[in-house]
């Protein structure tokens, strides 16, 4: 076998290399931390830690910052990363995607927190804009579901219950016995953070900044761009239309009424 022959049947076994995400899709990658149950156990507050949230968004602004995606959410231990059906981020190959995304995360988050902790990463596509916003709601109610159930579980926990009584309390509670449940301990689940019940979103945001040419001795105002972090997210239908805002931003900006 010749070497260009040896090299070619080298590649053919890049099996999944070739792999892309179709063309025209909306794309979202999603980065779950790995063995997180185990590596908050010690390190942070039950059930949520304000300082755990801000390593997630820190690391879901770098993310969004290498990778320039549309927009963010995070919850728990997870990052969605919106990308619209322009993006050609690395030919939009399947394991450049979620390994370079994996690999960004993992770096963010273990500067920020000072100690090795590992992302996974996993690509959803969808066909249009309704998609997108079903794809949000749906693990916006995740937060909310686990932020009951974190909830409840650690309340427990607090007042005495065995991991094991704990868990058989909850398995057969229904919401409203869960909110109840709460209520019991002086906790008012509607009024915890939202940013506990509904997640955290970030977006880019352009802005105009006002400086001095030093050339031509003028002030003048750039148009910059930041990332906007939203602790305070609306739920259900409203939610729902800043997403679908969020994917308007495709089309060309409309004119202004007249
Ligand atoms: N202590 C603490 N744990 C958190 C916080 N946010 C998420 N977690 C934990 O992160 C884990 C995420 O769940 P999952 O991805 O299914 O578990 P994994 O497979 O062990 O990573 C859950 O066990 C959560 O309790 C937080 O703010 N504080
Ligand atoms: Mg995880």
């Amino acid at each position: 076998m010749d070497a260009d022959m040896f090299e070619a049947a080298q590649r053919a076994r890049e099996y999944f290399h070739e792999l892309t995400v179709l063309p025209g899709a909306w794309t979202v990658i999603r980065l779950d931390g790995r063995g997180f149950s185990r590596f908050t156990e010690q390190r942070f507050d039950k059930p949520f830690d304000a300082r755990f949230s801000d390593l997630m968004v820190t690391t879901a602004e770098t993310v969004l910052t290498e990778l320039g995606g549309r927009y963010a959410y995070t919850e728990s231990d997870e990052i969605s990363v919106l990308f619209d059906p322009s993006f050609d981020l690395f030919g939009r190959g399947v394991e450049k995607l979620v390994s370079i995304s994996a690999g960004i995360a993992t770096a963010a988050f273990t500067h920020a927190v000072g100690e090795p902790a590992h992302f996974d990463s996993r690509l959803w596509v969808g066909v249009g804009v309704p998609d997108v916003v079903d794809y949000f709601s749906w693990r916006q109610a995740d937060a909310a579901r686990c932020a009951l159930n974190g909830w409840c579980y650690w309340t427990l926990r607090k007042a005495g219950q065995s991991r094991q009584q704990a868990t058989a309390a909850l398995e057969h509670a229904s919401t409203a016995d869960k909110n109840e449940l709460l209520f019991r301990h002086d906790i008012n689940f509607n009024d915890l953070p939202t940013w506990q019940r509904r997640g955290i979103g970030l977006w880019w945001e352009t802005y105009q900044r006002p400086g001095h040419d030093p050339i031509r001795q003028i002030e003048v105002t750039a148009t910059r761009r930041r990332i906007t972090i939203d602790r305070d997210l609306p739920m259900k239908a409203a939610y729902r239309d800043l997403i679908q805002s969020r994917c308007g931003n495709t089309n060309p900006v409309p004119a202004e009424p007249s």
